[in-house]
């Protein structure tokens, strides 16, 4: 089973800033302990961080036909792209959304997701968890999904 982790504008910044709302893990730190889970589940994972919205449209467009889902944190995009969200919706690949925070606690603006309506789930306020957390639930998903 192959994996796409998508993530969203300025996570490339992780540890290096905000530490009180991201924590001081980096996106390295969040991708070594992906590709760790993944060898456990017996799934491939690849990786994009893009700060451009067409980049990440583009990724999911190719995603088509390659993975059998998508784990994404839009980051800012989340409360604004229907670009991605119409992406996500045209490869009508499984989906789950993840957050480090939880978007629901903080700013009004970050309350609403685009993304949410065409993900099967989101995982939103465990720091680095939420991706762990995303990808069981997107494996375990997918391979329910395949038994039919
Ligand atoms: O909690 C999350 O994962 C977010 O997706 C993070 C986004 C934010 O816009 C969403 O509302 C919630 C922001 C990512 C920016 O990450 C930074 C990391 C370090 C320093 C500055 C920003």
């Amino acid at each position: 089973m192959k994996i796409l982790v998508i993530h969203g504008p300025n996570l490339n910044l992780l540890g290096t800033r905000e530490p009180d709302v991201y924590g001081t893990f980096t996106l390295d730190d969040i991708s070594a302990s992906l590709s760790q889970l993944a060898v456990e589940l017996g799934c491939d994972l690849s990786m994009v961080q893009s700060n451009s919205e067409g980049t990440l449209v583009d990724s999911i467009q190719a995603a088509k036909g390659v993975f059998h889902g998508i784990l994404i944190n839009p980051a800012a995009y989340t409360h604004t792209s229907v670009a991605i969200r119409d992406a996500l919706s045209a490869v009508a690949l499984p989906t789950v959304e993840v957050h480090l925070s939880n978007i629901h606690k903080r700013e009004e603006f970050r309350h609403h997701s685009f993304v949410a309506p065409v993900a099967v789930g989101q995982i939103s306020g465990f720091g680095p968890d939420s991706y762990l957390l995303g990808l069981r639930a997107l494996v375990h998903y997918v391979r329910q999904q395949a038994k039919g």
